[in-house]
């Protein structure tokens, strides 16, 4: 099972030639920002980021193993461009102390849980609750409850997810990454909500 993608996909920006060592802006109109993907195993982190930035859906490939890089750059209607640099974190408990490698320094955390399992829901409130204590202050935070064309077995309310992620400052969102359903509406969403350098 999984969407797990073996290589890293360094192709895909128009940015991919900037110098950007000072981990996130670019400048004023070309943001590059580090976003990390946490939750449970299974929960579909690999998939989303596989749906997104390769557009494909793959219920063959493997469990993450560590973790996987890929990148995507997107372009907004103010024609701003978004270069996420994308670490898809290993769910599985065995890595979880390797976490804080990827979250830190991250402007971004999505993390991910399935509506059909509500462990997967509680493991989701643990890593904002670990985001809170070592992440970023500033970082923005996503809480997505991904098999969203799983309804029928739903075990997680929509109420649920959008009252942790209102009380936790968070932006909220269901998405399927089978059907592509709000997948790019996520990251377009995580991109808006980015601090923004002044334009000098
Ligand atoms: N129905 C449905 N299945 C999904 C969806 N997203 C992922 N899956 C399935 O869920 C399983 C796990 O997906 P992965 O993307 O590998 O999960 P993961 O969160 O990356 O897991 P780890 O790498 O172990 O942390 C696979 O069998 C996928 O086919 C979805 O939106 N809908
Ligand atoms: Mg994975």
């Amino acid at each position: 099972m999984g969407c797990s993608s073996s290589l890293p996909d360094r192709s895909s920006g128009q940015l991919a030639g900037l110098n950007s060592e000072n981990g996130g802006v670019s400048d004023a109109k070309n943001l590059r920002v580090k976003l990390v993907l946490l939750g449970d195993s299974g929960v579909g982190k690999s998939c989303i980021v596989l749906r997104f930035v390769r557009g494909q859906f793959d219920p063959t490939s493997k469990v993450t193993v560590g973790a996987s890089f890929l990148s995507q750059t997107i372009a907004l209607q103010d024609s701003t461009t978004v270069k996420f640099e994308i670490w898809d974190t290993a769910g599985q408990e065995r890595y979880a102390a390797l976490a804080p490698l990827y979250y830190r320094g991250a402007a971004v955390a999505v993390v991910v849980y399935d509506i059909t399992s509500p462990d997967s829901f509680a493991k989701a409130q643990y890593w904002v609750k670990e985001l809170q204590k070592h992440g970023s202050p500033d970082i923005v935070m996503a809480l997505v409850g991904n098999k969203a064309d799983l309804n029928e077995k739903r075990e997680v309310p929509v109420q649920d997810g959008i009252d942790y992620a209102e009380k936790n400052g968070m932006f909220f969102i269901e998405t399927s990454a089978k059907t592509a359903d709000n997948i790019n509406q996520l990251f377009e969403e995580i991109a808006k909500r980015l601090p923004r350098p002044a334009s000098s």
